[in-house]
């Protein structure tokens, strides 16, 4: 949350990189995530089926049929549409019910996705090539405008959608679909004679493709994800030379500057967080893959380089991050503005696909830490308790203006968040040689093998509103190994026991884990309380929109106040350095959240005029502040994370 600083000795190619445990051997019996998993299951999953087909999504896979009017025009010099990626929604759609069906058989909705697959299967071109949107409105223009038309991010997202179809459900109709299509991709490009020397304007098929790559084991997919990496931001450059292709000066580009699509430079010379925050996200995630994959020394060189200047310099305290709706994304050092924060959902979400990555790269928490922060504050808030309200924007301040909407012109934000909740499983543990970790608190069991030991570990806990965590080793037999349990970068005060002994964190603490190495035997079980005190944070000097301002946090949240549990004007409000700050468990609000109260100091119009020679009036109040994930689901009002201190 204050971010943890990369360690100056991290090994440049640490030997046990982990594998994260899979979804699918990971059973969350959680109060807050089982209930957003439910929700998910229930209403997300068939909310978002049904927004598709009234918005004439799942029709437009139809590509025989003439295509009506575009339902959202071209803008952007006429390069852009969202409905070039319906696509992307109809997998990500795909993706969730896939994961939703791994933890309960739903014979309908698995009937209901062998439908959608079975219309893009058949729209599939022979040559393996499938986008509804180019293959019914624009046949002739594939492939011609990769800057700016997104078919190989709807290629992407396919193919993610494939994957988790496949394992979910061990099924492989659109695995073997997407297999084609990605085989197609990779005669299109890459340096051969005959191939075209490009690389996708919104980066994700090069995560998509390591996800292929590790699901088949064919070298190839890997290799087409090294070379879109690889060719990203060379010269001459792509997008110059297919604008000129198509009779266009590549200087009229109507984004300006490359560093839109962080094709400016090549990504190894890379060293700040630039351009659209979604697509920086996807391809710092790909290009963690691939150092992984790849012990590619430099693209990992890279990823920390560029770690540093987003979690030092461009980071809003929720995990949000793209403060510009300019461009969907980053500005300038330091530029946090509140009220005006894009800081979209999918970027969030993105952010938790790269901290995931890293944290398994690195084995450090500072990556982990990040993870949790984007995952319960600006990524959660991107959608309502009951599954069918999003936020695209999630700003840290709001007049009584912005509210959950329940569709968008551009909807990539519901199945991204959604997609994201219903595969939590695959963030909570990892393995690697001689050891497991808890990267996440979450209550319920992943089975995994260390060492090809079979071993259980079950959480108990009400994480985040309690810091206490119980944990069940349960080893088929005795084994030997190490357990890595994450002490997140907010806990100053933690403790451990193993079977009843207290363990020395200072003595065992690694990169923000304690490792406990030892025999472990079934019915071992381990305690760990984190300190979970309210917490007073303070931006750096130069974030100019929170200059004498505090935001609470408590454990892995950030609070905020809304307008509906304070009498008094929020943007009236201060909060003296010194006022207690009490923490309560509401079970009866917003499905049952903790609450901050305490006192706060509220100016006073003391005379009816614009301007005083003195001081205005104040009194003190009470306040009172909910978890920011929740907000927006009251009467609207005023929201305010960041209050003056006094
Ligand atoms: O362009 C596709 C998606 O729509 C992006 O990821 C979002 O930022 C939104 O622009
Ligand atoms: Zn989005």
């Amino acid at each position: 949350m204050i971010a943890r600083a990369l360690p100056a000795s991290s090994p440049t190619s640490p030997t046990a990189r982990h594998r994260p445990v899979p979804f699918t051997a990971v059973d969350i019996r959680d109060r807050l995530w089982s209930e957003r998993q439910r929700v998910v299951l229930e209403c997300t999953v068939p909310f978002l089926y049904d927004q598709c087909e009234k918005i004439g999504m799942l029709e437009a896979l139809d590509v025989t049929t003439p295509p009506g009017p575009l339902a959202f025009p071209y803008r952007n010099d006429g390069t852009s549409t969202s409905v070039m990626y319906w696509d992307s929604d109809i997998a990500k759609w795909i993706e969730t019910a896939s994961y939703t069906l791994a933890m309960h058989a739903n014979p309908e909705l698995d009937a209901r996705i062998d439908a959608v697959i079975a219309r893009i299967t058949k729209a599939q071109q022979a040559d393996g090539y499938f986008n509804s949107f180019f293959q019914r409105r624009e046949p002739s223009r594939q492939w011609t405008n990769l800057r700016d038309w997104h078919e190989l991010y709807c290629a992407g997202h396919l193919i993610e959608a494939a994957v988790a179809h496949a394992q979910a459900t061990g099924k492989d109709t659109l695995l073997n679909a997407m297999r084609r299509y990605a085989d197609h991709i990779g005669r299109r490009f890459g340096t051969g004679p005959d191939q075209k020397r490009g690389y996708c304007g919104h980066e994700e098929i090069e995560l998509a493709l390591v996800k292929l790559y590790r699901l088949t084991d064919e070298r190839r997919y890997l290799d087409l994800a090294r070379y879109f990496i690889d060719e990203r931001g060379r010269q001459p450059h792509y997008f110059d030379i297919e604008a000129r292709e198509r009779g266009q000066d590549p200087a009229n580009y109507w984004h300006r500057t490359y560093e839109y699509s962080q094709s400016h430079l090549p990504v190894r010379e890379q060293d700040r967080v630039v351009g659209h925050a979604v697509r920086a996200m996807y391809l710092y995630s790909a290009m963690a893959d691939l150092a992984a994959e790849l012990d590619d020394a430099s693209l990992l060189q890279t990823c920390r380089r560029l770690w540093s200047d987003l979690t030092g310099k461009r980071l809003y305290v929720t995990g949000g991050l793209g403060p510009s709706a300019g461009n969907e994304g980053f500005t300038t050092d330091y530029d946090l503005p509140n009220e005006t924060a894009y800081a979209e959902t999918c970027a969030s979400v993105g952010l938790v696909f790269w901290a995931h990555r890293m944290a398994l790269l690195e084995g450090d928490a500072c990556y982990a830490d990040v993870m949790e922060q984007a995952l319960y504050n600006g990524a959660l808030s991107g959608i309502s308790l009951d599954g069918e309200r999003f936020f695209y924007e999630n700003p840290l301040a709001s007049r009584g203006d912005h509210h959950r909407w329940v569709w968008h012109r551009c909807p990539c934000c519901p199945p991204n968040i959604a997609r994201l909740i219903a595969s939590l499983g695959s963030y909570v543990y990892s393995v690697a040689p001689g050891e497991a970790a808890v990267h996440l608190y979450v209550e319920g069991r992943g089975r995994m093998e260390v060492d090809g030991t079979s071993l259980t570990l079950t959480q108990t806990t009400r994480y985040p509103w309690d810091g206490a965590i119980a944990i069940s080793v349960d080893p088929q037999e005795a084994a030997d190994f190490a357990l890595r349990l994450r002490i997140p970068g907010w806990c100053r005060c933690a403790e451990l026991t193993v079977n009843g002994q207290t363990i020395d964190l200072s003595r065992v603490t690694e990169r923000g884990y304690a490792r406990v190495e030892r025999r472990w035997q079934s019915g071992d079980h381990v305690r760990l309380t984190l300190g979970m005190p309210v917490d007073r944070v303070y931006a750096h000097p130069d974030v100019r929109a929170n200059q004498g301002r505090v935001a609470l946090r408590r454990g892995p949240l950030v609070f905020c106040l809304e307008a509906t549990d304070n009498p008094a004007p929020l943007h009236r409000l201060a909060l003296p350095r010194v006022a207690e700050i009490a923490c309560q468990f509401a079970p009866d609000l917003l499905g049952g959240v903790t609450t901050l109260t305490g006192r706060a100091i509220a100016m006073q119009a003391t005379e009816d005029r614009l301007y005083s020679a003195q001081p205005w009036g104040s009194e003190g109040v009470p306040f009172k502040a909910v978890p920011y994930h929740v907000w927006g689901h009251r009467a609207p009002g005023e929201m305010l994370v960041w209050l003056p201190e006094i």
